[in-house]
């Protein structure tokens, strides 16, 4: 249909007034982004956006992320007009218990959110790992005219995003990797909660992104859709990442609180939402009103929708018959099924009790095995790939000019890589890693979350994961990191004792797709037990297992332990039974699996009569007391390191054969 500048004027105001409305409603959420945005929301969606609503999960959409998720509603309203299985009741209950509309969009609760947002940068973040996804699927499966992965990343980009250090990061590892198809709206409303950008933000934007290699637009109002438009055909043609930055003004048409922070983060009250109304001659009744011929407008989407994905899809069935293997590698990869018998006879690392390997090595021997077998396995590391032993053999870097690389250089940037890992699991087609050292998980840790929080089969790789890094010192070594990342829900927290841990490890990240795993690996060499005379390894899988009883008869003290400790208390156990006491050795490498398990499980291992138990691990001890009960005891860290060589810091700090002993006398006798 011809699309009049009055009629388009009322489509606009559609999204303004359904998103505020959802805000009055709800008595409690964010008016002002989605007012100020609605003209940009509008041109995306109506003119350049590619999307089938009635599969919101077509491969080759383009995807759309809103950054500044506390704009949520003008997502939940383009989602509804546009046709999504969500429908306008679902609006009405916005942020209510058990409705698809919550306060912030959440990754698999509502269909078309592709990313969870809220938590400022990381939506932007998350964007880049998209874009590097695109880039590489392109790279390894478009042949000649046959282009079956080309699509955009779009993004709406707030004060806050740019305020934000993760932005900086993103945007220079996006920069740097000309990641081309990435265009970016910056919603330049110039307020934010305390008031005035003014205050603490006074940069030059539009420089500092040039300065990132970026494609930098700047268009005189963010109401003007003609400008908008021709701002995103530009972008499309360029071949750097766009920012197109448009002024705003934040709660647009509310007549006394627009362009103020008031209109950021609270309902106007309904004398200032029916007086905006009436000034373009809305009807303030009903509330969530739809002019009929709008809604047919904006459900254009629906055949448009299904016309691209049918033309793709018979664009794929052309490539398919050209090139047979690469369709049927990409249909499995898109899926997300593993290659058959990829975890046959991976490794088995031979017993090695005096020298021994770490756990970081056996982990890049295990990756490249996998790697060898999964071609979508990828990732990389913060600038510490030979430490973190992340590096595919065989495969470039990642580069603009080496799209098809498996291995990425994220930089000295740990936030900025775990949001593009997040972003590169979300778009489908890859399994990815980061990795950093564990200490540095906390500058990682938002991201981490959001994996836990939106279920994404992110893998992170954290290395050097105690006082066993040893002469870095206590800068470097972590000791609340492990309770603390175990506190996460959803998260697989795994620190395997040994090289056959950690290939049960690995196996259980890739057979989870729907969680992320972290791994705690050691820096320095452990022990490779003997699985002829201890437990299997892949008693991992249940969280803690018996790794070995010592002594004939039932065990008059556990010893259990994680990690690196394992080695030591297994040898502790050794001279315990050598002075006639029966003893089990528990291995503990992943609490969540443990609690996973059923109480029978828990109690063959845990025996419940044995009150005599004594945990070790270096990290602080809180959580232990569960397995140790009212009589046991924990031997942990209580400060946070210190700098010597690691075997003096496990003397000095009590993680010896002779202290556990003491400690084991003292609960014997
Ligand atoms: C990491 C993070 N810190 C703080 C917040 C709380 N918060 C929500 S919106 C916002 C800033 C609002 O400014 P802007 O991003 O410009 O959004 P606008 O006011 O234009 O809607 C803040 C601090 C958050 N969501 N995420």
């Amino acid at each position: 249909m011809t699309v009049t500048k009055e009629f388009q004027e009322k489509a606009i105001n559609t999204i303004r007034f359904l998103s505020v409305d959802g805000v009055q409603e709800a008595n409690s959420g964010h008016p002002g982004l989605p007012m100020g945005t609605a003209a940009i929301a509008y041109t995306l969606f109506t003119r350049h956006l590619k999307h089938n609503p009635t599969n919101p999960k077509w491969v080759d959409r383009d995807r759309f992320i809103l950054s500044g998720g506390h704009g949520s509603m003008l997502l939940y309203s383009l989602l509804h007009l546009t046709g999504y299985d969500l429908p306008l009741k679902e609006l009405k209950k916005f942020r209510q218990w058990g409705s698809l509309t919550p306060g912030h969009p959440e990754y698999g609760l509502t269909p078309g959110v592709e990313t969870t947002t809220g938590p400022l940068g990381q939506g932007f973040a998350t964007g880049v790992g998209m874009a590097i996804a695109e880039a590489h699927l392109a790279a390894i499966f478009n042949q000649g005219e046959h282009k079956i992965v080309d699509h955009y990343t779009y993004c709406i980009v707030t004060d806050g995003d740019l305020m934000e250090g993760l932005s900086s990061e993103a945007a220079s590892i996006a920069g740097h990797m000309k990641l081309g198809k990435m265009i970016y709206f910056y919603d330049d409303n110039r307020i934010s909660i305390d008031g005035s950008t003014d205050i603490a933000f006074t940069e030059d934007r539009a420089k500092r992104f040039e300065a990132y290699g970026w494609h930098v637009l700047q268009i005189e109002d963010g109401n003007d859709v003609e400008a908008i438009d021709a701002a995103i055909q530009k972008a499309q043609k360029d071949e750097r990442p766009s920012l197109i930055i448009c002024p705003t003004i934040i709660g647009y048409g509310l007549p006394t609180l627009a362009g103020t922070s008031k209109a950021h983060g609270a309902p106007p009250g309904v004398a200032e939402l029916d007086a905006a109304k009436e000034a373009v001659g809305w009807p303030v009744e009903p509330r969530f009103y739809i002019p009929e011929d709008t809604l047919s407008f904006f459900r254009e989407a629906v055949a448009n929708g299904v016309k691209s994905e049918s033309e793709w899809t018979n664009g794929f069935a052309a490539y398919a018959k050209d090139y047979p293997e690469l369709s049927a590698e990409f249909t499995r990869r898109m899926a997300g099924t593993l290659p058959a018998g990829w975890d046959e006879n991976l490794i088995d690392f031979p017993t090695d009790m005096s020298k021994g390997i770490a756990t970081r090595n056996a982990s890049g021997l295990v990756l490249n095995a996998l790697a060898a077998r999964i071609p979508e396995l990828l990732g990389g590391s913060a600038d510490l790939a030979p430490s973190n032993k992340t590096w595919i053999d065989g495969s470039p870097a990642f580069q603009a000019d080496s799209p098809e690389g498996r291995n990425f250089h994220f930089g000295v940037r740990e936030f900025g890589m775990v949001a593009a890992v997040n972003g590169m699991n979300l778009h489908g087609g890859l399994i990815s890693y980061g990795a950093s050292f564990m200490v540095f998980s906390d500058y990682a840790r938002s991201g981490i979350r959001t994996s836990a929080l939106s279920h994404i089969p992110s893998i992170w790789i954290f290395t050097h994961d105690s006082i066993g890094l040893g002469e870095d010192g206590p800068t470097h070594q972590p000791v609340e990191h492990l309770p603390s990342l175990r506190a996460m829900p959803n998260l697989y927290v795994f620190r395997p004792a040994d090289a056959n841990e950690t290939v049960e490890a690995w196996k259980f990240a890739l057979r989870n797709r729907t969680n992320p795993s972290f791994f705690a690996l050691s820096r320095q060499n452990l022990p490779t037990f003997d699985r002829e005379t201890c437990g299997a390894a892949d008693g991992v899988a249940h969280g803690a297992y018996t790794l070995k009883d010592f002594g004939e008869s039932t065990p008059e003290i556990i010893l259990m332990s994680s990690g690196s400790e394992v080695s030591i208390a297994f040898e502790a156990a050794e001279k315990l039974a050598e002075q006639g006491h029966s003893v089990r050795v528990v291995s503990f490498p992943c609490w969540k699996l443990f609690e996973e398990q059923n109480q029978a499980y828990k109690d063959s291992v845990l025996l419940p009569n044995v009150e005599n138990r004594i945990a070790i691990e270096a990290a602080i001890p809180m959580g232990w007391e569960r397995y140790t009960g009212n009589k046991g005891k924990i031997i942990g860290m209580h400060s946070f390191g210190a700098s010597a060589p690691y075997k003096k810091l496990y003397e000095e700090f009590g993680f010896t054969v002779e202290n556990i002993l003491a400690k084991a006398a003292e609960l014997l006798d």
